[in-house]
């Protein structure tokens, strides 16, 4: 113990003195030239990686929020450097943040049952950034769910799931997350016709009792919540409604949807039909929907809308009454509608087809208006004819799926699902810019806020659906490519490949980066589900354990290094509710709490409070401790659940200490606690002889090394009254805790040094 306090004094003199090695710059041109002579690489190699490189500490411009398909996650990576930064669990349990495993996000989980049967997974397609006047405004992203049909809203203060809203009315769901441009309402749209109902319909009832459909739901901004009572739903022909999206500027109020299998085939190959397949691609064209939601909107608000299944449906009857609903022939098989930026065109590209097809709004409108409709389909929704609404169509290439928008006007790129290409090409004069094969099958694309009214350009990531040979093989599932490609100049340029080691992402949003300001720490004592102050805070020195209503109640606290309670005692049978406040103000000191064959696993970040409830069925010993390693001490943040079997009497003798100390081990003690003082003062003379107020990450680290500083003071305080007793014991053990507070203090005073001396601090006179 002795030699390693002394150990532990000198290298905190090392580190505090410091040492810099300087590179030799002379040697730089042919350490560069041999690095590229022994990997391989060519000049535009060279050239593309430090496009993408971004060095330690660097940040990026841009963030994507990128759909983790199957696995009900969505994930936020860095652009260009392609580096990962999070997953976020949404539908998924995922045991890293807690979420799923402690009661406030099981309870965001429940939100999202399905007849009453919890669904531990989504199948996640397309993310959507929460927009205020048509460009994104950083504060939400939202996310379907197609194989249940569900959205989540995630909070971007927290990057944390907050509600799960259900369908009503769908089986399934495709065309969602689109949002209108101030997010009044998220589309989604069904995918594959269901009865409305949750009993059995037979298949030859599909025509009459299938539906497809589109949910508005409305969005509260201010409470960052969906609104399903203020929410509406378009009744729609079983058709297979795919991807929406929202007029905007010229087209505001106005939805659209594309879809495919309008020929409303049902398969069966089993009883000797051809299957889906076929008969979802004879005819040549499958049907634009377009919807006013706004005019719905009013029509809500006036009571004129009735509710089904608790929520309210616009009835397709009530659709054609109202005008609110039209269709429009488009290529075949389509998949996916984008209205450009400027809101005047809506572009669908046919995946059987070779061609985009550009309509017009405004020809669109005048066709509404002068009633001028080519016929009606089998339920009696007025078709628009191609003739009227079409304003060209351009042929893109093999494939052609989706379309993402550039800075320059008229200018977009189309993913070529068959031919493996992205096309760029100009909506207004028809033309073909350019081409660029990628690896391989690309699905959608994603240019820098490449769906709002101000799309950035700059860079295209292509979300390819297979690897192949791309990577270093891991077994016959293979990652996801996501391709990121410079388009600042007039030719596409590739960059980088980065494998994506989820499910498969469909779709994925970039939002400048500076747009994101999320908080580093709670209000201490937050339920960060609710977004309030948890019933179950707990300050520092009022832990305590109670029984109410025949639940154990442990209101506890975490700080560095340690978890109070450090003993839970408990009965055979009770049920155990254990509160768990993080009381930590410093950046980054989250602490985990993971207890023996509990199935608890907590992430409780600064200042949240959360709790896991659980059974304590069986007598035994069961350990906890905290599972971030957040400090030198952080194995020993540690403790005992211990059951006790029914009628036992707890043992409250002494506990032998396995060490005995003695006054002189109490005195070495203190003599390396004044020692540790020392080098805490110079690093405390250090930091406070620049100008470290300039840098908000010191002042919060100072805060933080002041707060175990006063916890080391505490401690000093105690083996002072016990060494005056005579007591050396507990002298010695609080002696102890002093040193590891100082310790402590000592490692962040470090860390604040060292980011002064990266970041060019100054020397300021006193
Ligand atoms: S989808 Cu998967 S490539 Cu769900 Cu938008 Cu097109
Ligand atoms: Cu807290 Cu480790």
């Amino acid at each position: 113990m002795k030699f390693f306090s002394k150990l532990a004094v000198a290298l905190l003199f090392v580190a505090l003195v410091g040492m810099t090695i300087s590179p030799s710059p002379a040697n730089a041109q042919s350490a560069l030239q041999k690095v590229m002579k022994d990997r391989g690489l060519t000049e535009k190699d060279m050239l593309a990686a430090a496009k993408t490189y971004t060095p330690t500490g660097g940040r990026d411009e841009y963030i994507v929020c990128s759909s983790g398909g199957q696995s009900g996650q969505i994930m936020f990576y860095g652009i260009p450097s392609m580096r990962i930064l999070k997953y976020v669990a949404v539908f998924t349990p995922e045991p890293w943040q807690g979420y799923g495993f402690d009661d406030e996000s099981k309870a965001v989980l429940a939100q999202g049952r399905i007849n009453g049967k919890d669904i531990t997974y989504g199948d996640t397609h397309h993310p959507a950034f929460s927009e205020t006047d048509g460009n994104y405004d950083g504060k939400f992203i939202f996310i379907n769910d197609k194989a249940n049909p569900r959205i989540a809203v995630v909070d971007l203060h927290d990057f944390e799931t907050k509600q799960i809203v259900v369908n009503p009315f769908f089986k399934s769901d495709h065309g969602g997350c689109f949002v209108t441009p101030n997010t009044e309402y998220i589309m989604e749209a069904s995918q594959y016709a269901a009865p409305y109902t949750s009993d059995f319909v037979p298949l030859s009832e599909f025509n009459e009792k299938y539906r497809g459909g589109l949910t508005y739901w409305k969005f509260n901004k201010d409470i960052g919540r969906i609104e399903p009572d203020n929410s509406f739903t378009f009744e729609m022909p079983p058709y297979s409604q795919d991807l929406s999206d929202a007029g905007k500027g010229p087209s505001y109020g106005w939805g659209f949807n594309n879809s495919f299998c309008t020929e409303r085939y049902v398969g069966g190959i089993e009883k000797g039909r051809p299957p889906y397949e076929a008969g979802c691609s004879s005819k040549d064209t499958d049907f634009l929907h377009v919807t006013n939601w706004l005019k719905a909107e009013e029509l809500v608000k006036a009571g004129k809308v009735k509710k089904v299944n608790g929520a309210y449906l616009i009835t397709m009857e009530q659709s054609i009454k109202e005008g609110l609903m039209y269709l429009i022939p488009e290529p075949k098989s389509p998949h996916g509608v984008d209205v450009t930026p400027d809101g005047l065109h809506m572009i669908v590209a046919g995946k059987l087809d070779s061609h985009a097809w550009v309509y017009s709004f405004e020809k669109i409108m005048k066709a509404i208006k002068d009633k001028n409709f080519e016929s009606h389909d089998p339920y009696g929704i007025p078709i628009i004819s191609l003739d009227v609404a079409l304003e060209r169509s351009v042929n893109v290439g093999l494939g052609p799926l989706h379309n993402q928008f550039d800075s320059v006007d008229g200018v977009l790129y189309t993913s070529i699902y068959v031919d493996s290409q992205i096309t760029k090409w100009n909506y207004k004069t028809g033309k073909v810019l350019d081409t660029l094969p990628i690896h391989y099958n690309v699905g959608h694309l994603m240019t820098m806020e490449g769906d709002t009214q101000t799309p950035d350009g700059k860079y295209l990531v292509a979300l390819n659906k297979l690897s192949i040979d791309r990577f270093n093989p891991v077994g016959p599932l293979h990652p996801q490519n996501h391709q990121l490609i410079d388009i600042s100049g007039s030719q596409m340029e590739l960059l980088y490949d980065m494998p994506v080691p989820l499910g498969e992402p469909h779709y994925a949003a970039a939002i400048k980066a500076d747009k994101l300001q999320p908080a580093v720490r709670y209000k201490v004592g937050w339920d960060s589900r609710t977004d309030q102050k948890s019933p179950y805070r707990c300050r520092a020195g009022r832990e305590k354990i109670v029984r109410e209503d025949g639940v154990v109640h442990v209101y506890g606290t975490l700080i560095r290094s340690h978890i109070t309670p450090e003993t839970i005692e408990v009965y055979e049978g009770e049920t155990v509710s254990i509160h768990l406040t993080n009381l930590e103000r410093a950046q980054d000191e989250t602490h985990g709490f993971a207890m023996y064959s509990q199935n608890v696993q907590l992430s409780v970040e600064p200042g949240k409070t959360v709790s896991t409830t659980f059974v304590a069925d069986k007598a035994g010993v069961y350990p906890y401790y905290c599972t971030e390693f957040c400090s030198a001490l952080h194995l020993e943040m540690q403790g005992y659940l211990l059951v006790m079997p029914k009628g036992y009497k707890p043992d409250d003798g002494p506990i032998e200490d396995g060490v005995k100390y003695t006054k002189a081990d109490y005195e070495a003690q203190v003599a390396t606690n004044v020692a540790t003082q020392d080098v805490i003062n110079q690093v405390v003379g250090f930091i406070t002889s620049q100008n470290y107020q300039d840098f908000p990450p010191v002042v919060s680290l100072v805060e933080d090394a002041t707060d175990q500083l006063g916890f080391a003071e505490e401690s000093k305080g105690k083996a002072e009254a016990a060494a005056a007793k005579g007591d050396y014991q507990n002298a010695m053990l609080w002696a102890n805790q002093w040193w590891q507070y100082q310790v402590k203090t000592a490692d962040i005073g470090l860390r604040a040094k060292t980011y002064l001396e990266e970041h060019d601090s100054k020397t300021v006179k006193k």
